[in-house]
């Protein structure tokens, strides 16, 4: 009977070790796997898991197939009633046991400090595509200094080649990282860090803020966009010859609107507006970007939502709500802002 109840009690364990193990495989979005890298610094990263992976699990077997041993070959057995010799201080061993862990960290810090300097390192002067990126809570702000402009959300690297980041934040610490890719970096204020990425090839990968930095962490999400060179250059150019003009009645009330109520914190160039701001995400090609603040689907009922009621999306948003222009405004400005290229 209690060899019978016994059993059930390991079935129990067994079904939550079973559990647990399907949770810790992380069945989620392959986007957010480093485990699977796009390009070589990921590559660089993954190796580095490995080996300490390797190692750790070295270790572990090593000291469980000894403690297992001990447990069983020195285990009190029947009619044995007096307490075993006492050993202690064994120079051997302890010299061994010393040499041992030396030897191993020495493997796992030489790679690891010379890729760490290597995946660090500051963009040669004029040869690499220069990006620098900054922290917000809660949102990402690129610019690139050779081109000439500055974007949000959304980053353009050409594929194949190494594009180097120049990290910081204004307000808290966050932490830039492409898992597909590479990371994480944190974004320090008053510290720029280094890094590069590559992508292998084009598509689209996901950028998250690593660091906890408030209320909408888990929403300060950015996306990679990598392109072929043909048509990075394009988008290179259509950013520096933006088309923000409107073209008819209903753009131009929208316009208006975007000059009275968004251009204390948001820039549009283009749009002969005389002032850029810079407390919000640039604007400028608005109407060309796939999310609207990083993860919302890029459409006029999620702008018109957002713009009404932007802590409703993200908490802690420092943008305010949106509120008191009409339905009929309302259709006008989230035209205007689609229509951006
Ligand atoms: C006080 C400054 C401020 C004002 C005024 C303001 N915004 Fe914002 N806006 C922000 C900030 C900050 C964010 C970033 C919020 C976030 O994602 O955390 C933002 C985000 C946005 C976004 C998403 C941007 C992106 O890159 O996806 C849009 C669109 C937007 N604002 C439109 C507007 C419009 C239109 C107006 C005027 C009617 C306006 N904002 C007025 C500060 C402002
Ligand atoms: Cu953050």
């Amino acid at each position: 009977m209690k060899v019978l109840r016994r059993r059930q009690h390991l079935w129990r364990y067994l079904f939550v070790f079973a559990a647990l193990a399907l949770l810790l495989t992380g069945c989620g979005d392959p986007r957010l796997n480093s485990l699977d890298p796009s390009g070589p610094a990921g590559r660089v990263q993954l190796s580095l898991i490995q080996l300490s992976f390797w190692i750790m699990f070295g270790v572990l077997t090593v000291v469980t197939i000894i403690y297992v041993y001990v447990l069983v070959r020195f285990r009190e057995r029947p009619g044995q009633n007096e307490i075993p010799k006492q050993v202690e201080g064994n120079t051997k061993l302890e010299i061994l046991w010393t040499v041992i862990p030396i030897v191993l960290l020495a493997v796992l810090a030489v790679p690891t400090v010379s890729t760490t300097f290597s995946l660090s390192k500051k963009s040669p002067q004029g040869q690499a595509i220069e990006v620098k990126v900054v922290g917000h809570q809660y949102w990402w702000e690129f610019i690139y200094p050779q081109y000439g402009f500055r974007t949000s959300q959304e980053l353009h690297i050409p594929v194949g080649k190494k594009v180097h980041f120049e990290v910081t934040s204004t307000d808290v610490i966050h932490a830039f990282w492409v898992p597909n890719l590479g990371g994480k970096v944190d974004a320090i204020p008053g510290k720029k860090n280094y890094m590069w990425l590559q992508a292998d090839k084009p598509g689209r990968y996901a950028g998250k803020c690593a660091e906890l930095c408030g209320a909408s962490h888990a929403l300060m999400d950015f996306t990679v966009i990598a392109q072929t060179q043909q048509d990075f250059d394009k988008w290179v150019k259509a950013q520096q010859h933006p088309q923000s003009m409107a073209t008819n009645k209903t753009l131009e009330q929208g316009k208006k609107l975007v000059a009275q109520n968004c251009i204390g914190c948001h820039a549009v160039r283009g749009a002969g507006f005389r002032y850029e701001g810079k407390k919000g995400p640039e604007l400028t090609g608005f109407g060309q970007r796939t999310t609207i603040a990083g993860f919302l689907p890029h459409d006029e009922k999620h702008l018109q939502a957002w713009l009404k009621n932007p802590q409703a999306f993200k908490p802690g948003a420092r943008m305010p709500k949106i509120g008191y222009l009409d339905d009929q405004e309302m259709k006008a400005l989230t035209q205007y802002l689609m229509s951006l290229k």
